[in-house]
């Protein structure tokens, strides 16, 4: 999507209170900000953490799934996956493109996940255990991913507003696949139905860890807010999360594992019950049941993969001598 070529961000410039502000007031008129631009440095890195994590959030997040698209029920469920799982590593490879616009190659991001240095989302270290945790999957986590991903395309950096359009797209695709499988297996024998309220049981809370820690404890929400990054905090776009999923887990007649779940007429919205926010941070820290897989099997596929990269750049090698030669 966006060539080495474009890589300029990183000349350092002097960061005046006339340089910021002029930057804030551009911002503010909802100009777009370019990978050429001049940007404080806190912004590109800001950018280069959010959107490096995005993108291996969207790898990692291809292994649970992966996991059953030998095991699909049928032949349309299994390309419906498989469809599904592509999707995910070309969202991982729009959003890496995107990184690499602000100076960062994606090697060094690739290194940076293998050796635990930079993070990515804390739902992809739980394992997926039946056909219906697919089902779930789909509904809630793309559906907690396009829920703080819409705002995103309006994120004031230009190549990952544009990428989040087309990876929206997708995620709702994706959503409905989930939703439409969890749909079959409600109506399904009470065997089926069993395994759904089961997934579903294991899946809420962590998908509502997603949207990650309450805005109190948000380290970087304020001044992602300011740059315009970030459009709405951590636990605004959770509680819209609830209110869209609530009604669609008592059309299915499932039962969101939540007892303290009541609707609030005064604030139009879902009261939830506690999060377990020790949990969420022991699963960011390494300490999931999936965890050690997940890096394990990411470092497998980049050892793997080595003599591609090799022989692409052997290949650009040998195309770029014989262009010098041609002139
Ligand atoms: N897991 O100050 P904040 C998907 C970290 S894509 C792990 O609030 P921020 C598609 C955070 O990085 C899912 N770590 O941070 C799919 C920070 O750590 P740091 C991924 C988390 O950035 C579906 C620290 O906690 N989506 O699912 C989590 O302002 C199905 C403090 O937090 C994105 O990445 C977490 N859940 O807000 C694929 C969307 N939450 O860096 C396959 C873009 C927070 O200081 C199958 N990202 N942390 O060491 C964002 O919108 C934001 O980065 C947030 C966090 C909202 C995730």
């Amino acid at each position: 999507m966006y060539s080495q070529g474009l890589i300029g961000a990183t000349t350092a410039t002097e960061e005046t209170p006339e340089f910021l502000a002029r930057f804030q007031a551009r911002i503010d008129a909802e100009e777009k900000i370019e990978p050429n631009d001049s940007m404080p440095e806190g912004y590109r890195r800001t950018l280069i953490r959010q959107i490096g994590q995005h993108a291996h959030s969207e790898i990692v997040g291809m292994l649970p799934e992966g996991n059953w698209i030998t095991r699909a029920p049928t032949l349309k469920r299994k390309a419906a996956l498989l469809a599904k799982v592509q999707d995910e590593g070309g969202h991982g490879l729009y959003l890496y493109a995107a990184a690499e616009t602000l100076g960062v190659s994606r090697e060094e991001m690739t290194e940076e996940l293998l050796s635990g240095t930079a993070k990515y989302s804390s739902i992809f270290n739980y394992p997926t255990l039946s056909w219906a945790d697919i089902g779930i999957v789909g509904w809630l986590v793309d559906g907690a991913a396009i829920m703080n991903q819409i705002p995103l395309c309006r994120c004031s950096f230009g190549p990952y507003a544009r990428a989040m359009i087309r990876v929206c797209k997708e995620e709702s695709f994706h959503q409905r696949q989930g939703y439409e499988i969890v749909m079959t297996l409600a109506r399904g024998t009470d065997a089926q139905k069993a395994m759904v309220q089961d997934a579903l049981n294991r899946w809420w809370w962590p998908s509502l860890m997603m949207f990650g820690p309450p805005d109190a404890e948000s380290a970087h929400s304020d001044q992602s807010m300011k740059w315009k990054i970030k459009r709405f905090t951590n636990d605004a776009l959770r509680q819209k999360f609830v209110d869209a999923t609530v009604p669609q887990a008592t059309f299915l007649g499932l039962t969101i594992p939540d007892k303290s779940l009541e609707w609030n007429a005064e604030k139009g919205g879902y009261d939830h019950g506690p999060i377990d926010w020790d949990a969420f941070w022991r699963v960011v820290k390494g300490g999931g049941q999936m965890n050690v897989d997940r890096v394990r099997d990411r470092k497998k596929a980049w050892d793997e993969g080595a003599w591609v990269r090799e022989a692409a750049r052997a290949h650009a090698a040998k195309r770029a001598a014989r262009k010098l030669a041609a002139e």
